[in-house]
């Protein structure tokens, strides 16, 4: 998994602040808007506790500061524990907390201890881009590109596929294409006879992975993925509706989905 460093988390409050405006302007919903018409809850008052993680890695400097800023972000009421791994875990529960966010470097999980639902990050930060790419406004088609069908693409690829889109898909991976032109029906996008798209998905962890000539004006480019998958030289020449943050977006769908 491509994990986060410090410098992607810095001003994440203001990095949510511009997020939300984008998809307002895209889909005239803000992020809780697409999150209540995603999976149909909102919250109530439940506790999120937050627990830093040292296996592997180890700890990512500024990683549970910015989930317990995007929690209060959102409007839930939350904590950070003092202590590590499995004590704070305990100190946690112990405190009251209803819903247990905790990472480490291959699972960033929600759990909702009151009714037993679990969340996992990569799935839900899929689905919360490619919904938001399918509520673009402008579209002017029910063509889709995705870009990168691996644990994040894949799940979003799936979303779009049931919302009734025409979902192409590139990944270079041979077996990630197949897996998902297989059992999703996904039509494998050839970048050597490029066409123009007006939303394009993207989760890959590469730079400029979108070719200029799938670029519409004004296309919606979502993508989760880090680093940006389009140089701003593109995204300006384009005008191209970027909604990109690095970990709100999928942390509040997963919130939202444990409700
Ligand atoms: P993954 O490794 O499971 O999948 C990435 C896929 O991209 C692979 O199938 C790979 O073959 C493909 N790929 C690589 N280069 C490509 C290219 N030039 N064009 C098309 N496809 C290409 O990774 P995963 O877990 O799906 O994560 C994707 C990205 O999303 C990573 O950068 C990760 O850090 C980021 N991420 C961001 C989150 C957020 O909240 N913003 C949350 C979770 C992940
Ligand atoms: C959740 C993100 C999105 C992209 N990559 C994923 C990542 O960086 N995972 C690792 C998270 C490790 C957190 C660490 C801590 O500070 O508690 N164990
Ligand atoms: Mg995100």
């Amino acid at each position: 998994m491509a994990l986060l460093t410090p410098n992607d988390l810095i001003n994440i409050n203001k990095q949510l602040q511009e997020a939300d405006s984008t998809v307002q302007r895209v889909t005239g919903l803000d992020i809780k808007g697409i999150c209540k018409a995603l999976y149909g809850t909102f919250p109530g008052s439940e506790k999120v506790g937050i627990v830093p993680v040292t296996s592997g890695n180890g700890i990512i400097g500024n990683f549970s500061a910015s989930l317990n800023a995007i929690t209060q972000y959102f409007g839930f009421e939350s904590f950070v524990t003092d202590m590590l791994d499995v004590s704070g875990y305990y100190e946690a529960v112990r405190n009251g907390a209803e819903i247990i966010l905790m990472a480490d470097d291959y699972t960033f999980l929600a759990h909702n201890l009151k009714n037993g639902k679990m969340a996992n990050n990569q799935p839900c930060t899929g689905i919360i881009y490619a919904e938001i790419a399918s509520r673009y406004l402008k579209a002017d088609s029910k063509n889709v590109l995705v870009v990168g069908l691996g644990k994040v693409g894949f799940p979003g690829a799936a979303h779009l596929v049931q919302k009734g889109f025409r979902v192409y898909g590139y990944d270079p991976d041979e077996n990630f294409l197949q897996r998902a032109v297989s059992s999703l029906g996904v039509i494998p996008f050839n970048p050597e006879k490029p066409k123009k798209f007006s939303i394009i998905f993207e989760a890959t962890p590469c730079a400029n992975t979108i070719p200029e000539p799938v670029l519409s004006e004004n296309c919606v480019l979502s993508t989760p993925g880090i680093p940006c998958a389009i140089s701003e030289e593109l995204r300006t020449k384009y005008d191209v509706q970027l909604v990109a943050e690095p970990l709100g977006i999928g942390t509040v769908s997963m919130l939202y989905s444990v409700l």
